[in-house]
């Protein structure tokens, strides 16, 4: 299946889209003036099945596999199918009433009115659903794109008095209020028809193949435009035997028409598809903002080619003209204000502080890797990288990733006085960054990889020591209390020592709450790789199960767990372990942990294979990284319930409470290797700022 993968070209598609939807009008003008719109209509709806069987049997199915057309059509389930198919019935409904609406009013009439109405009311459906978006400029949009269609209302009403003079002014107020209405409904139904497709498309085209049941936009578009074909026997033959306007007309009369006049319809119905097909392919890579605001744009071209060229005012007062200029100018200001308030509140970046142990395990080197990359792509800002170990080299580990991503200002902080100490989980000393090196064998062996990528990147960190790094309570509460309420999400992939510590911080200089306060006032959701599904120990809840204890029983916040059991079998990192690339303390340590495959493949039964799948590492950390900046939609299904900690051995168990559970833990809902996949993706980006 061809898709848009390049940003330039996808904006340019969207500008193809909006001219395409902006222009197929002009077909029917064009057969209007010898052949009734009903019939230029049936063409019209053949181009359009045929346009997208074209675009599926080619550009959808090339390359093959499971998203190429027909493989993807006989996948679909029957819930999709039948949502694209009633997809394309509401909009042959609401499209046939607007093209009757131009065979009455006009191009430059029956768009603004008709496509505006449904703008307006898209906006405002959507508001209702999910009130998502700056309100005033949102609504400020609105209001004057409803101005925008009173002054077009107007401006044909006073068009047709000036023609209606000789024919009579009552005849004249009769086909206005016949064109304007016939535009409204065509606007409320076209409001209504783009979920129903939208809902059935998996969108995620980097993936392998599309989600089970899920379609294509070639097989969706396919199905959608079947079910305007279908509707048509019925929708056409309504309105060919009670027209809008003239007599009514039977089928016999299609077949009289010549071949050209039929070709000018197929082409409208090919333009139109031309426009929906590169729009469904390059929406996704353009932005929603472009390609939303391009579509949109539509009906200014629409009402551009009535005035101009089709010259639909001529003769029309001249405050006709005025009223049609003024219609331009509050459309497309109402548009910005839209796509200005969908920009200012969706794409703000979210506000993560990053805790992790970066003691042993390597999947915290991945996750910090992932979050860079995020934060390159602005999807999310670092607000802080803090340790939930001391007396190691985790900090000093930390700066090393923070740096090699042109991100060497983070604040970093160390626990003190409790939790995991020295070189792995059970160790009672702390390391002395002075002493050699060594070797990489037994419990400090885990150690070895982060002492040794100190040694590698000399002069790319400060703490080699973690011990002389700032208290991360300090980091903690300076961070918090200098952001908006509301508005941190945690990430901690360690212990959950520094979580219980910021909880029990007293009031001071930074600010006057004490930790529990500025949590629940700053904080919006902690997301906790900790804890094993239904019960058990696990490694970041267990080694210091007092904080765990407290911090899971205080914590102010909602809470979304990764645990044991999602992450256990999402194999990630054997693709940057094989990656070559040169001078990334990502790529070297995962390079240095992983086993090859032959090692695997020879030990099939033994812990390697359990540990390290053939896609790499255990992706725990990665999963919360994935979690805390892109939410749970799309990736994960959560349950609701309660996580606590039983007896003060480290034992944890889960406690569901579907109703009010305060804490949710994921569950798989896209496949854990597209996850995988996904945060494969991530770690392989390269560093998108350099400031070594
Ligand atoms: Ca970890």
């Amino acid at each position: 299946m061809y898709f848009c993968d390049n940003y330039l070209l996808a904006v340019v598609f969207c500008v193809v889209t909006m001219f395409c939807w902006g222009s197929w009008g002009n077909t029917q003008k064009l057969a209007g003036k010898t052949w009734r719109y009903e019939l230029f209509y049936w063409d019209y709806v053949i181009g359009v099945v045929l346009f997208a069987l074209a675009s599926g049997l080619t550009a959808g199915s090339c390359g093959g596999g499971a998203w190429s057309f027909l493989a993807n059509l006989k996948q679909a389930s029957a819930a999709n199918l039948g949502s694209a198919f009633l997809g394309g019935i509401v909009f042959n409904a609401a499209n046939i009433l607007l093209a009757a609406a131009i065979s009455i009013a006009g191009m430059s009439v029956a768009f603004p009115v008709g496509i505006g109405l449904a703008l307006v009311l898209g906006v405002v459906v959507n508001w209702l659903g999910a009130p998502k978006g700056d309100p005033e400029l949102l609504f400020g949009g609105v209001a004057l794109i409803a101005l925008a269609i009173l002054c077009n209302a107007f401006a044909y009403r006073l068009k047709a008095k000036a023609a209606g003079g000789a024919k009579g002014a009552e005849e004249g107020t009769q086909t206005v209020g016949k064109g304007i209405a016939l535009s409204a409904v065509c606007g409320v139904l076209m409001a209504f028809f783009y979920r129903f497709v939208a809902r059935t498309m998996d969108m995620d085209f980097a993936a392998a193949a599309p989600q089970s049941g899920m379609m294509t936009p070639y097989s969706a578009f396919f199905v959608f435009a079947l079910g305007i074909f279908a509707s048509n026997f019925v929708f056409n033959a309504v309105a060919m035997r009670h027209p809008a306007s003239g007599a009514p007309i039977t089928e016999r009369e299609y077949f009289r028409g010549g071949f050209a006049i039929h070709l000018v319809g197929v082409l409208g119905g090919l333009v139109w598809g031309l426009g929906n097909g590169i729009n469904l392919v390059a929406a996704g890579k353009a932005g929603a903002a472009i390609s939303y605001g391009l579509g949109q744009g539509a009906t200014l071209v629409s009402a551009l080619w009535g005035i101009l060229v089709w010259k639909e005012f001529k003769g029309a007062p001249r405050k006709a003209g005025m009223l049609n200029l003024a219609m331009f100018v509050l459309f497309l200001a109402g548009l910005g204000a839209i796509i200005a308030a969908g920009e200012s509140k969706t794409k703000a970046p979210v506000k993560v502080i990053f805790d992790t142990d970066m003691i042993t395990d390597f999947d915290d080197v991945g996750a910090l890797a992932c979050l860079h990359a995020l934060a390159d792509a602005g999807e999310c800002e670092i607000l802080a990288t803090v340790s939930c170990t001391r007396g190691n080299a985790s900090v000093g580990a930390i700066e090393i990733i923070n740096r090699y991503y042109g991100r060497p200002g983070i604040p970093v902080g160390c626990a003190k006085e409790t939790g995991v100490v020295g070189a792995y989980a059970g160790a009672k000393e702390k390391v002395d960054p002075k002493s050699p090196l060594g070797e990489k064998r037994g419990n400090d062996g885990g150690h070895y990889k982060y002492r040794k990528l100190l040694l590698d990147y000399p002069g790319w960190f400060e703490y080699a020591d973690s011990d002389d790094a700032p208290d991360a309570n300090e980091v903690y509460r300076r961070v918090l209390a200098a952001q908006p309420d509301g508005s941190v999400v945690i990430c901690s992939v360690g212990f959950l020592t520094n979580l219980r510590r910021l909880l029990e911080t007293k009031p001071d200089a930074i600010s006057p709450l004490d930790g529990k306060a500025l949590v629940a006032k700053k904080v919006k959701r902690w997301v906790a790789m900790a804890c094993k599904y239904p019960a058990g120990k696990e490694y970041n809840s267990k080694w210091d199960p007092e904080s765990s204890r407290i911090a899971l029983e205080n914590w102010p916040t909602p809470v979304v767990f990764t645990d044991f059991e999602y992450g256990k079998d999402c194999f990630a990192g054997r693709a940057v372990a094989e990656s070559g690339v040169k001078g990334s303390p990502v790529a070297d340590v995962f390079a240095g942990n992983i086993p090859s495959r032959e090692e695997i493949g020879k030990d099939p039964a033994h812990w390697l294979r359990r540990a390290f799948g053939m896609g790499g590492r255990a992706a725990w950390d990665e999963t919360a990284v994935l979690i805390a900046v892109r939410g749970t939609d799309g990736y994960f299904n959560v349950e609701r319930g309660t996580y606590r900690m039983t007896g003060d051995d480290g034992s944890d168990e889960w406690a569901p409470d579907a109703e009010n559970g305060p804490h949710l833990r994921v569950t798989e809902k896209l496949a854990k290797a597209e996850v995988a996949r996904i945060i494969d993706e991530l770690m392989l980006r390269p560093p998108a700022n350099v400031a070594r």
